[in-house]
């Protein structure tokens, strides 16, 4: 299925909770007055498009209006999209899988979709021809080891893994080690859930970057920040203290199927700029995307 069909009937939560309200309205042939200005601000503000983007798109409203160049419903609808374009392009880069071995490490809060999303992503790149490797740094729980192997008989790819509560750093300097010697193309680093406010859980993922880093003689290619959009606001702040701590260099924002609350991601865009890689549609391997700002808005904002 291609993306624009596949995200649209995905994304039926956000496309019901905000864009069908707006596209509504703009088919009335009533005033752009203070209480429907009023009412698209509201809107925003419950679809988690965030104090910051919603302000900027009531003023740019406001000062088209002064420039009689909004002068319909359907002019704001318009306007809103052009914003959301604009906010979503300048975090379309699409993560590039150039030279081996290409080394991820995933970060983020307990049950964000780290697991599920290297899961898929380890398919679709064995799919491809190339040689991936999965490495079980979440030693946390026997489980998570459970469930990075199935997904790796799953794809046909090869795993590293040690006994549960083994000191993480050391799993994924072996891991990343191994990939070196034995050629791989892809290695994904799978670390345990931690909040952002655990102060001992972030110190020890810097420790496993730095094991990375010393495996492999240079930083890991990405920092992927795995994200949860159906948390809402909260995700600000995990990108925020996970990024002063880990540097993070993209972001798979996950579970967007399951949330009226997907404006979300305009307000993580637009306060860092961080690149959106992938996003999360559902637990199926053909659920993950990657991230286009022209397609997603054409999926998600047009009714
Ligand atoms: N609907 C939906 N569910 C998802 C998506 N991504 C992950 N999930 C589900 O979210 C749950 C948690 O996913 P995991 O991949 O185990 O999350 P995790 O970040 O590895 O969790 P911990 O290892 O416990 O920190 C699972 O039930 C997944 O199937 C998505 O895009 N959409
Ligand atoms: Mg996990």
């Amino acid at each position: 299925m291609g993306f624009l069909k596949s995200v649209s009937d995905k994304m039926s939560k956000m496309k019901s909770g905000f864009t069908d309200k707006i596209h509504e309205e703009s088919k009335k042939d009533e005033p752009v007055d203070n209480d429907y200005l009023e009412f698209v601000e509201e809107l925003l503000i419950e679809a988690d498009f965030g104090v910051r983007v919603t302000q900027r798109i009531m003023e740019e409203i406001d000062a088209d209006i002064d420039a009689s160049k909004i002068k319909t419903r359907r002019d704001v609808e318009q306007k809103i999209r052009e914003i959301a374009l604009d906010i979503l392009e300048k975090v379309e880069k699409p993560l590039e899988i150039r030279k081996k071995p290409f080394v991820i490490l995933t970060v983020g809060i307990n049950g964000s979709g780290k697991t599920t999303t290297i899961g898929k992503l380890a398919s679709i790149n064995s799919d491809k021809g190339k040689r991936v490797m999965l490495v079980a740094a979440d030693t946390f729980r026997a489980a998570a080891i459970e469930q990075l192997e199935i997904w790796a008989e799953r794809a046909d790819v090869s795993i590293v893994k040690q006994k549960e509560n083994a000191d993480p750093a050391a799993v994924a300097f072996d891991g990343v080690q191994s990939a070196v010697i034995k050629g791989m193309d892809v290695v994904f680093v799978d670390t345990a859930g931690r909040l952002h406010t655990q102060k001992n859980l972030m110190n020890e993922i810097v420790k496993v970057k730095k094991s990375i880093e010393k495996a492999y003689s240079k930083e890991p290619d990405e920092v992927l920040l795995v994200l949860d959009a159906t948390i809402g606001q909260n995700a600000i702040n995990q990108a925020r203290e996970f990024n002063k701590m880990l540097n993070v260099t993209g972001i798979a924002l996950t579970k967007m199927d399951g949330t009226a609350k997907g404006g979300i991601i305009l307000a993580i865009s637009e306060e860092f700029g961080i690149p959106i890689r992938y996003i999360g549609i559902g637990e199926q391997i053909e659920d993950l995307k990657v991230f286009n700002a022209k397609d997603f808005v054409e999926s998600v904002f047009v009714p």
